[in-house]
């Protein structure tokens, strides 16, 4: 049976590297994001190497998340490893002044859109059995609030929880689960929270140095193809020139 990765968000950034590391491996792709056009591109780069299914998906449309499952060609049906990547930030205001609409476009996304794949892909995933994976992809945000966060934050959170929580239920499948929480990483992610200021995405990357979305690909890949008795739970990354930073404070 040939290995099988679903992967959510596969037009940019991790889920694309994911999309690269796992061909390298010899894995069958089944590639989902809304931008068919890069859908198209990534399966002329990669189609030659391994085998590969590419469907323009919105996660939130659970509708289209089932028939699409449901719909897959025979040969890549039994889904060994869903990468949950899609997702996104938006509104990097204080909550005060965020619109309501971009709030709501999170919690769509990262999280409703993530329990709807998931929940289509679980009786594929326990079919495959021991070494069958989840990875989430959370964020250190899910975990350290800072200002800006609000919703976002909140929702990897829920990232964190919902894969520690499905651990338990999956229990004795041999189903694994593991939320992926990186760091500061350089990619599109930083041009869709601020409504493609270039300006501050050069900003928020200049002089230091970010994590590259092949380096979280490279870890995904790792928890996911570990020995079939290892979980990783949680799997915080940051680059070394990232750190937490102090409370803060309101003075008069
Ligand atoms: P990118 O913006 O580069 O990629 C996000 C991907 O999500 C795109 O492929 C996009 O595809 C897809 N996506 C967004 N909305 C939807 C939707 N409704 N339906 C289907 N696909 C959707 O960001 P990253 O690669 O950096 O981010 C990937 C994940 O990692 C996200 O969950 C993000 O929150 C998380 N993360 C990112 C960090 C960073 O600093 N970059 C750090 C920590 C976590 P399309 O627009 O074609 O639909
Ligand atoms: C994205 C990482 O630090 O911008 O999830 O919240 S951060």
């Amino acid at each position: 049976m040939p290995n099988v990765v679903f992967i959510t968000g596969a037009t940019s950034g991790f889920g694309r590297a994911c999309a690269i590391r796992f061909a390298a491996a010899g894995w069958s792709l089944i590639l989902t994001g809304r931008r068919a056009e890069r859908l198209d591109e990534l399966k002329e780069q990669l189609g030659g190497q391994v085998p590969v299914h590419v469907a323009p998906l919105d996660v939130r449309d659970h509708a289209a998340v089932r028939a699409l499952v449901e719909g897959l060609p025979a040969e890549f049906r039994a889904v060994k490893v869903l990468i949950n990547n899609a997702g996104l930030a938006l509104a990097p205001g204080r909550a005060q002044e965020v619109d309501l609409n971009d709030w709501h476009t999170m919690i769509d996304t990262n999280v409703t859109g993530l329990v709807n794949v998931t929940h289509a892909l679980l009786p594929s995933l326990i079919e495959n059995g021991a070494g069958a994976s989840i990875v989430n992809l959370g964020s250190v945000a899910g975990q350290w609030p800072y200002q800006g966060s609000h919703v976002y934050g909140a929702t990897k959170a829920f990232v964190r929880q919902f894969s520690y929580n499905l651990r338990c239920d999956l229990l004795g499948t041999g189903v694994r689960v593991t939320d992926v929480a990186p760091g500061l990483a350089e990619s599109e992610f930083t041009l869709v929270r601020t409504g493609w200021n270039q300006e501050a995405y050069d900003k928020l990357y200049r002089d230091t140095t970010p994590l590259q979305p092949e380096d979280i690909a490279e870890q995904v890949f790792h928890v996911a193809t570990l020995p079939p008795h290892i979980n990783i739970n949680r799997l915080e990354i940051m680059p070394v020139r990232q750190a937490w930073a102090g409370f803060a404070i309101d003075r008069d």
